[in-house]
């Protein structure tokens, strides 16, 4: 939990999907919370066995998709982060898009860099590439973070110009 929760500071877990890094876009991506003023805390590349998946992605166990989900995110590495931000889960959700990137707004990550509908994906047998994962809840920002990154991993320092962000 972020030690700035009453000024509104929060931490959440963001991962560039293998997508993301097969397509080449890990920078491009990056560069879109760096704009906005959110701040890396944590960072690193890892390729997750299916295992860790279901961890990971414990609330979807039982759906449809979830052999296809499976599959994608454990289909080659990701890049894992941790950012803070003043209402940092809320502003990295704005910033990614909803979840289907046919109703994801131009402007958005998956809206810019994706356009398949679940529609496709269901008659297809695909899953949605949708290049990102983001913390729905602070509380999930909690558990996810836990779960990707070990305590030392995560570090505490200023940035300069800081005072003009948060
Ligand atoms: P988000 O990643 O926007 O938080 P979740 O957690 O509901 O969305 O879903 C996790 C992942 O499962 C999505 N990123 C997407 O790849 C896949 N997914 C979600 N809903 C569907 C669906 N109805 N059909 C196929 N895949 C889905």
């Amino acid at each position: 939990m972020s030690p700035e929760k009453e000024n509104f500071v929060e931490h959440t877990l963001v991962l560039i999907k293998p997508d993301g890094v097969y397509r080449g876009v890990v920078g491009e991506i990056i560069t879109r919370f760096e704009r906005a003023g959110l701040k890396i805390i944590a960072m690193k590349m890892v390729w997750i066995d299916k295992d860790f998946a279901k961890k990971h992605y414990g609330a979807h166990l039982k759906k449809s998709f979830y052999p296809n989900l499976e599959e994608y995110i454990t289909a080659g590495p990701v890049v894992a982060m941790v950012l803070e931000g003043v209402e940092a889960v809320e502003v990295v959700r704005k910033i990614v898009g909803p979840t289907e990137p046919k109703s994801a707004m131009p402007g958005t990550i998956r809206g810019d860099y994706a356009h398949i509908s679940y529609a496709h994906a269901d008659k297809t047998g695909k899953s949605v590439c949708n290049l990102i994962h983001a913390s729905g809840t602070t509380e999930e920002a909690d558990d996810e973070i836990l779960l990707w990154f070990d305590p030392t991993e995560i570090h505490t320092y200023k940035r300069a110009g800081e005072k003009w962000l948060k």
